[in-house]
């Protein structure tokens, strides 16, 4: 199996998180990637490779060109009003009830204001490689597509920073590109004619459900922590199913805390049949491992043996299959669990 692999990545390291009213170490950290390149280079089953430059366009066939050209810019633009940062984070959000009754609001052009306009929280700062970084990350989706539509029956994207919250105009929840919703539009801009993306990050994939909702040729679906409890606790609700061309084409299995592998396994069966009905081309997988039990800001209880078995389900539909990786952040384990997941994806194949 492919390995699509950059150390890239490595740009974007943020000094701390505002999580939870704390600063804290960044949960999400370059040594994710770097453990999880580590393991997977001593299975004999992965081959490495390098990105591609794809350039900006498959980045604008699903983002705002306007998000794009903040992030190539913000973090310079904020050392040249403030002085110098490590990290640069918001401090005023654009809420809807600051202009209650005023109708919408004009696009800031002040850099303070520009970031809570871009960005809905505080756990993404941008630092001054993270542009470069999540640039690579799009490329090492993509490249991994470019493997399964030149026949390979599944291939990964060991991508970093992840990208399933982010939205059209949005950035957060670590993520600044969206690279699945990127690699779906992409594997339709190829031919195929409809493709679904299968998200089991813990977290619900907010911005690929947004860029998606009100199409029907890229199917989405997503097992998370049900957003009564789990960030990011705005979507995900079982009643989010799509609008318009999409409806019924957006699915949401939000599950309860402590859900082991024999519960999730059974959750990701439904999810898989609702793909097999849609009869896609294609599947993106959002390969969030933070559903492990030992996962620090998570709550559902997967084994590793549960990871494989999740694996090997995806295997068994038999469809062209591009696995991304998003979150993840029990770090001792997290190579050892990736190399778990595609071991069961795998299976089948060599
Ligand atoms: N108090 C991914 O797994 N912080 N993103 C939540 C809750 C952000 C997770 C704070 C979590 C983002 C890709
Ligand atoms: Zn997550």
């Amino acid at each position: 199996m492919k390995v699509v692999y950059t150390l890239r990545h490595r740009a974007h390291h943020p000094e701390a998180e505002l999580e939870d009213s704390r600063f804290q170490p960044p949960f999400e950290h370059p040594g994710r990637a770097e453990t999880i390149r580590d393991v997977l280079s001593t299975d004999d089953l992965f081959e490495f490779i390098a990105p591609d430059d794809h350039g900006t366009a498959p980045i604008t066939a699903v983002h705002d060109p306007g998000l794009v050209e903040f992030l190539a810019t913000a973090w310079q633009r904020f050392q040249e009003a403030h002085g110098p940062t490590h990290d640069v984070i918001p401090d005023v959000f654009s809420v809807a009830g600051l202009r209650d009754k005023m109708g919408p609001a004009v696009r800031p052009r002040s850099i303070s204001m520009e970031l809570g306009w871009w960005c809905f929280e505080t756990t993404t700062p941008l630092t001054q490689g993270t542009y470069d970084a999540a640039r690579s990350s799009v490329d090492v989706a993509l490249t991994a597509a470019d493997a399964v539509l030149a026949g390979d029956r599944v291939a990964y994207g060991l991508c970093r920073p992840p990208g399933h919250h982010a939205g059209s105009a949005l950035y957060g929840g670590y993520c600044f590109f969206n690279n699945a919703a990127i690699t779906a539009q992409h594997l339709r801009d190829a031919g195929l004619s409809r493709v679904a993306v299968l998200d089991v990050d813990y977290h619900h994939g907010n911005g690929t459900q947004q860029i998606f909702y009100d199409r029907d040729d890229v199917v989405f679906v997503s097992l998370h922590g049900d957003p009564e409890r789990a960030y990011p606790y705005l979507t995900g609700h079982r009643d989010e199913t799509g609008t318009g061309r999409g409806a019924g084409a957006t699915l949401n299995l939000p599950l309860g805390a402590g859900c082991d592998d024999d519960a999730y396994v059974s959750a990701l069966s439904s999810a898989l049949e609702a793909i097999d009905a849609a009869s896609v081309d294609a599947i993106v997988v959002s390969l969030g491992l933070d559903t492990f039990v030992e996962d620090p800001i998570s709550d559902l209880a997967l084994s590793a043996d549960g990871l494989e078995r999740c694996g090997a389900l995806v295997a068994e539909m038999g469809c062209p299959t591009v696995v991304l990786q998003e979150g993840g952040y029990a770090s001792d384990a997290l190579g050892e669990n990736a190399r778990r997941w595609l071991r069961g994806v795998a299976s089948g194949t060599h």
